[in-house]
């Protein structure tokens, strides 16, 4: 009920801005907003390229070089996945207050406006930073490709620059207060009820419960977190914590990101091994690997347990029996491995399994399985063997669709916790 009139209340405040905004003016992109209150700082905006009845975000620089930039392409931290396709270029995506791809149709709309210059800012990892301008900026349309229409290059310096990425700090902090009233308030009348430490409790406290996202208290009551829990699956119960089904998330991430956790648990994520961790020291688990094919063929794999040590230990996979499934037995060969990242090598080769086959996970020497590889069919990529892979299943040359990895508890009734 609360996010409800919270939803309520975010389109009332959409709906008073869209009003309030017509009634004033239609910005086309950044440099009206600016023109038409100079005192704007950067951060996300609304335009209307395409008219008034397509209303766009967008992330506006005002400081840089005198602002007025309409930023259609943003990097700063690696979250959202880029390697995606047509469909996904052309309309744009992720978060305008982090990383996107603003679309090239919106791209083509702003650039039919209006002449515009293009200026490419960036930094390296020792925080020095350089820009790119050129004198002019426009493509084609889509039968001519997206064409790259460039001006001449017109500067560009290393030392001269100043300020350009993360301006967005206020929105992020609107929406953290937004996702902690959330959270207070679901954290309160919970905590009435009862403390589930996973989808097994949940499940058991209302065996009606369907597939879905739920709050789950692992680490005690004053760390919420959520999860989805598939609830139909063999008997349900199951705690999701590897989740792949449209590559919108990145899983070519650091150490830092599969230690804490990463993604969307209603779609693409990874919950965190220190989450995983906490899970498996509850209660003992089976673990159950659900995949499918790009022909709709689905397969899975099954093992009786599954626990893995800490963080001092590398996070090292135990792993039970093979118990079934369709898929095989691809798995096995990693039991006993340490988790590894590209950035912390902890694997059995003498190179980085990560580095080469761009995921994180319990690597050997290197891979039978590869959930958290490239999201691509096989052959879109230049390298052998990135790709979500199980090799019992459909050997190394064929990227799956679908997996995810879940847990649950093997207790056969509640009266044994
Ligand atoms: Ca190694």
């Amino acid at each position: 009920m609360m996010i409800q009139v919270i939803l309520l209340l975010a389109q009332l405040l959409l709906a008073v801005s869209l009003q309030s905004n017509s009634q004033v003016y239609l910005p086309i992109d950044c440099d009206d907003i600016y023109k038409h209150d100079n005192k704007s700082s950067s951060g996300v905006y609304t335009i209307y390229p395409g008219g008034p009845t397509t209303p766009l975000h967008a992330y506006c620089d005002m400081e840089t070089d005198g602002g007025r930039w309409t930023v259609f392409l943003r990097r700063i931290d690696g979250t959202e996945s880029f390697f995606r396709p047509w469909k996904h270029y052309k309309a744009g995506f992720g978060n305008v207050a982090g990383e996107y791809w603003l679309g090239l149709e919106n791209v083509l709309l702003l650039t039919m406006r209006k002449e515009n210059e293009l200026r490419v800012d960036m930094e390296d990892w020792e925080g020095a930073q350089a820009s790119a301008q050129y004198s002019s900026f426009s493509i084609g349309p889509e039968s001519a490709g997206y064409q790259l229409h460039l001006g001449r290059f017109t500067g560009g310096t290393a030392d001269r620059l100043e300020s350009s990425p993360i301006h967005s700090r206020m929105t992020i902090q609107v929406f953290l207060l937004l996702a902690q009233l959330l959270l207070a308030v679901s954290l309160q009348s919970k905590s009435q009820v009862y403390l589930p430490i996973d989808c097994d409790d949940i499940y058991k406290h209302d065996n009606k419960s369907s597939s879905g996202v739920y709050t789950i208290y692992p680490g005690g009551p004053t760390t919420p977190l959520h999860v989805y829990c598939d609830m139909e699956t063999d008997g349900g119960r199951w705690t999701v914590f590897l989740r792949r089904i449209d590559g919108t998330e990145s899983f070519f991430r650091p150490w830092k990101h599969y230690k804490a956790g990463f993604g969307n648990v209603a779609g693409e994520y990874w919950l965190g091994l220190e989450n995983v961790l906490l899970l498996t020291m509850r209660k003992e688990n089976e673990l159950r690997v659900d995949m499918e094919d790009w022909e709709g063929a689905q397969a899975s794999a099954q093992y009786s347990s599954f626990s893995i040590g800490p963080e001092s230990a590398g996070y090292q996979l135990h792993l039970g029996s093979f118990t079934g499934g369709t898929a095989g037995d691809s798995l096995s060969r990693h039991n006993s491995m340490k988790f590894t990242t590209f950035d912390k090598d902890q694997d059995i080769w003498d190179k980085n399994c990560a580095q080469h086959y761009l995921g994180g996970f319990w690597y050997t020497h290197c891979i039978y399985v590869n959930p958290t590889g490239m999201y691509a069919h096989h052959g879109a990529i230049g390298f052998k063997h990135v790709y979500i892979i199980w090799h019992a299943w459909k050997g190394y040359n064929y990227s799956l669709k679908n997996i995810a990895m879940k847990i649950r508890s093997v207790a056969k009734c509640s009266c044994t916790e």
